[in-house]
């Protein structure tokens, strides 16, 4: 397979096309420069190994990677989502990253901690991630409370999608008792046996727009893709109903471009939510313990043994749940670590990227004089 880029001179100044995959206008301006470059920009659709397919929305060919970025420390290792600049059938560079979905990697932990030492990432540049739980075994408030903050820490917009609503005679009370612990985040309802759902989902996939979906496996994912495209493009597991467990289905994770003009990434279930890096994520998905907080007498308060905390109070008098509570301890202490491990900040090193981007396109130029 040949570069195409180099082989059709007209596809040289592929911007317009990429609006189809999701590029923005505003993220990366100077590639505005890049049209006369042998250069072509790229998505990665999907990674094996150290194999990656990307499009240009008019072709999808395979790349490698420039060693530079199998070696770089994970942060530079293209991902699915990623914008590109190929060049040969090899991948060049990645460009600055709008934001990345990761994850600490399973089996990476800590002997002390319990932590995660190493970053997995899920994917890059994330308009919204679908958190999907189906309303089987897999319902659970205290893993979605992991989800949210996890997508929260990531800078993402989280939507929750419940599956399996057919299973369910009453789903809204599932729906309300999310709702109560996920605050403005939208909760929708869905079901592949009655098509429920649909539309609510569809318009978080409109052109433009890309979403990642992360939950269990057997969650329904991979249904839910097939659901929203009209046909079975992704591959589920069977499962049987009374039993509520499911097999790994998905094995690879692939963007997929919708019918309703949207990016759907369809990623293979997760096991264990462990977090990658400290963020603003916990703030984001306690808002009513961060509210609570406000009428604690210390203004340090740590909600464990303090005298006049208000959100102890609060769980005394039954207003707050006390799993929520503890589920929260639990975070904090996690991202505590985490945080207090990292010695580069993640803006740092996007910073650090961007740099390296500029001096290469500098460079291309004066090569051409
Ligand atoms: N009753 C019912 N079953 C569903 C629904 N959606 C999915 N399922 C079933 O749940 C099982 C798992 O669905 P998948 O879509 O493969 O789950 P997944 O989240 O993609 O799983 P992994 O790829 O392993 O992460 C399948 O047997 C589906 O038929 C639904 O709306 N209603
Ligand atoms: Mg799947
Ligand atoms: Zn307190």
């Amino acid at each position: 397979m040949t570069n195409p880029c180099a082989t059709h001179p007209q596809r040289r100044n592929p911007l317009d096309h990429l609006f189809q995959l999701g590029w923005k206008k505003n993220t990366v301006l100077f590639l505005e420069d890049m049209a006369t470059e042998p250069h072509c920009v790229a998505r990665v659709i999907s990674v094996q190994r150290n194999l990656f397919l990307v499009s240009n929305a008019q072709e999808e060919w395979l790349c490698s990677a420039a060693g530079k970025l199998l070696h770089a420390k994970n942060a530079d290792f293209p991902v699915t989502g990623d914008w590109v600049l190929t060049h040969d059938k090899h991948i060049t560079a990645v460009l600055p990253r709008q934001n990345m979905l990761s994850r600490g990697e399973a089996g990476s932990h800590d002997r002390h901690s319990g932590i995660a030492q190493k970053t997995q990432p899920i994917a890059a540049n994330l308009d919204t991630v679908f958190i999907v739980s189906g309303l089987d075994r897999d319902f659970n408030l205290r893993r979605l409370e992991r989800y949210l903050t996890l997508v929260y820490n990531c800078g993402i917009n989280p939507v929750i999608i419940l599956t399996k609503a057919d299973l369910q005679n009453a789903p809204e009370n599932f729906q309300m008792e999310v709702e109560s612990i996920a605050f403005g985040v939208p909760v929708i309802l869905c079901s592949a046996k009655n098509m429920q759902g649909k539309e609510e989902v569809e318009q978080y996939i409109q052109r433009g727009q890309t979403v990642a979906m992360i939950g269990s496996s057997g969650a329904g994912k991979s249904t839910l893709a097939n659901m929203l495209y009209g046909k079975d493009i992704q591959i589920t597991a069977h499962v049987s109903e009374s039993v509520g467990k499911g097999r790994h289905a998905t094995t690879h994770r692939e963007l997929l471009k919708m019918p309703q003009g949207g990016m759907l990434i369809d990623n293979p279930g997760i096991r264990e939510i462990a977090f990658s890096e400290g963020g603003e994520g916990i703030q984001r998905s306690f808002e009513d313990i961060e509210q609570l907080a406000e009428y604690c007498r210390f203004a340090d308060c740590t909600h464990q043994t303090e005298p006049g905390c208000a959100v102890l109070r609060a769980v005394q008098n039954g207003e707050l749940p006390a799993e929520r509570l503890e589920s929260y301890h639990k975070m904090q202490r996690e991202l505590d670590y985490l945080e207090s491990r990292s010695t580069k900040s993640a803006d740092r090193i996007e910073k650090e990227r961007w740099k390296d981007v500029a001096l290469r396109i500098k460079d291309l130029k004066r090569r051409r004089r």
